[in-house]
């Protein structure tokens, strides 16, 4: 469980939503068995934007539609291949095609098969024969709404991951620490698996910047946070816990194997160099760890005990000499 590492062109898109935005040539899916109305169809359309595909087999379509990442699918309404209404409805159901539009061709009086197709998600309709005029005013339309419920997406997306995530170095905050950690505590419980957690403090980090300055202290946060992604598994959770203090929560992990981590990560550290200056100074950075985990609890305790328990196992660390880890 780790936050993806924010970047200042994910930001960017937080309060732009802007569906007049050029977006570029559209991805345009026909599905129509009939090779005449098809024809006459795409040269209607042959003045617009459009990149069109154009699929005659109905199954084939569906799963070309899954595939596609289309912006609008247009359905013939008189296929025969299989029925309209039921290939519509699959559109609507698939996860990857639930939000595209599709924009319906009936044939003019057809109104049955149209109320149907409206009523099973069908987003608008042109009838036939096709205006060429109504027909682009009506493609312009979908396409805009779906570029709008697209840019929202993104941003909310966005959104989401600045409230989880610490801006400097991408790990989890404290906030989704709170909100996940007691989730995995009372699996550990009801499992019967361990779970671990360690804090780790970077050791005289104030000196550091007294030394060199904030700037380089934030680049050595940053440089840590990275190491640390990396040296955890998929379902560790590591967050920044406070100013220059991670937290790792480590689930089915017994304290004996925490340490191993633990010690693998304090002696990386303390065996690499920060470079400065373009290489021509090094920083040495040594860190402080506390474990502790859910095999010495009784039933009773709490994911805050258990971090109170990892604290104090640091506190010892830090008054044992630094650069170690205690369990
Ligand atoms: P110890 O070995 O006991 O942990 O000593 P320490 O100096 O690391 O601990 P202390 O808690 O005294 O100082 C932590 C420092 O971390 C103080 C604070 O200015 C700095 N700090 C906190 N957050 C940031 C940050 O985001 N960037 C930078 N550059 N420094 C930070
Ligand atoms: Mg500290
Ligand atoms: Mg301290
Ligand atoms: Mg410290």
């Amino acid at each position: 469980l780790r936050a993806r590492h924010a970047t200042g062109k994910d930001l960017g898109v937080v309060g732009n939503i802007d569906p007049d935005s050029d977006a570029g040539e559209a991805r345009i899916f026909l599905i129509d068995d009939n090779e005449d109305q098809a024809a006459r169809l795409m040269t209607s359309m042959s003045d617009g934007n459009y990149q069109i595909t154009h699929e005659v087999d109905p199954e084939v379509a569906l799963g070309r539609a899954r595939l596609g990442d289309f912006d609008l699918i247009i359905v013939n309404l008189s296929i025969e291949a299989m029925d309209p209404l039921r290939l519509c409805s699959s559109i609507r159901s698939f996860e990857e095609t639930r939000l595209t539009p599709i924009l319906a061709v009936v044939r003019m009086g057809d109104t049955r098969k149209l109320v149907r197709a409206l009523d099973i998600g069908v987003n608008d309709y042109v009838s036939r024969p096709v205006d060429k005029n109504e027909l682009s005013a009506r493609i312009s339309t979908q396409l805009r709404r779906k570029r709008y419920v697209d840019q929202l997406r993104s941003s909310f997306q966005v959104s989401l991951e600045m409230a989880v995530t610490d801006q400097l170095t991408g790990l989890y905050n404290r906030r989704y620490l709170a909100s996940h950690l007691s989730a995995m505590f009372d699996r550990a419980f009801w499992t019967g698996r361990p779970l671990a957690v360690m804090i780790i403090d970077i050791d005289h980090f104030k000196a550091i910047n007294d030394a060199h300055g904030h700037d380089i202290g934030d680049r050595v946060l940053q440089d840590f946070a990275e190491r640390l992604s990396s040296s955890v598994r998929g379902i560790d959770l590591a967050c920044r816990y406070g100013g220059e203090e991670f937290l790792i929560a480590m689930p089915d992990t017994d304290l004996a194997f925490a340490s191993v981590v633990a010690e693998r990560i304090r002696q990386e550290v303390a065996s690499s160099v920060f470079k400065l200056n373009g290489g021509r100074d090094e920083l040495s950075v040594t860190v402080s760890i506390g474990i502790a985990s859910t095999e010495e609890s009784s039933e009773e305790d709490t994911a805050q005990k258990l971090i109170k328990r990892a604290d104090e196992a640091l506190y010892e660390a830090k008054n044992g000499g630094r650069n170690r880890v205690i369990k």
